[in-house]
């Protein structure tokens, strides 16, 4: 397959910032005497933002209005804002920042298909916003296991589905990608939890673009312009 665009899932591929939504979810949990059990962090695991809060809620959640819900969501939302000040370039995950610069150096566009409202701040703090020609709006879609905010990544990008590759640490984002007609999905994590992805990695640091993207590179006949005889972890010039 030649693929001629990449899109990231920004959560547990880019950056791992499940860490400052736990820490957030957290404060407003023991602010609201909610229990914390032993599974709450895996259930919250790539969830939106209202579907985490009935998480945390659980048997209470009858016990607050529409109204309140939406308080208490922006409540944790602003406590998460403030935690994602912190974030530097220094929080990239392994092989992240060396991917995103390949890619850009070779001219191959780059989309963003993260659920979170936040993402185009989390960028900004990553110091990798103008990696990216398109963010996804993750409220014009359905949330993941839907395939939409894919698609509408590929769209905004301009390459069929088919010519993309995609990333995701979660399940239901896996599924999302295998659904978004012939996307190909590289699962980032657990081989157990990701079965239904394409390839399998521990991080983007195993990722070898140069094996997936060197025949469009040479297709497009700009070989003699780039570096691509370079892998992504050598100096490009
Ligand atoms: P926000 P992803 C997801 O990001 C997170 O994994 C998930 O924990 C979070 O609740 C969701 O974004 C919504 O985030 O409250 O900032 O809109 O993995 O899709 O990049
Ligand atoms: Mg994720």
């Amino acid at each position: 397959m030649i693929y001629r665009a990449a899109i990231f899932d920004l959560d547990g591929v880019i950056a791992d910032t499940a860490r400052l939504h736990l820490i957030a979810w957290k404060q407003l949990a023991e602010g609201l005497n909610l229990p914390w059990t032993a599974d709450t962090e895996e259930r919250l695991k790539g969830l939106e933002r209202m579907a985490s809060l009935e998480v945390i809620l659980g048997e209470k959640s009858s016990n607050y209005t529409e109204e309140a819900k939406i308080a208490l969501a922006a409540r944790k939302n602003s406590r998460y804002q403030e935690l994602i000040r912190s974030l530097s370039p220094a929080d990239l995950l392994p092989g992240a920042g060396e991917l995103l610069a390949w890619l850009n150096s070779q001219h191959i566009p780059v989309g963003l298909a993260s659920a979170s409202k936040n993402a185009p701040a989390v960028l900004e703090a990553l110091g990798i916003s103008r990696c990216f020609s398109v963010i996804a709006d993750p409220e014009k879609s359905a949330p993941k296991p839907a395939p939409g905010i894919f698609l509408a990544a590929a769209k905004g990008l301009g390459i069929d589905p088919e010519f993309c590759i995609a990333f995701e640490d979660a399940p239901a984002g896996v599924s999302a990608i295998k659904s978004a007609n012939g996307m190909t999905a590289v699962g980032i994590g657990n081989p157990d939890s990701l079965k239904d992805a394409d390839y399998t990695l521990d991080s983007l640091e195993q990722f070898v673009p140069y094996d997936f993207f060197l025949s469009v590179l040479a297709e497009s006949g700009i070989r003699q312009n780039m570096n691509i005889d370079k892998r992504p972890n050598e100096k490009i010039d």
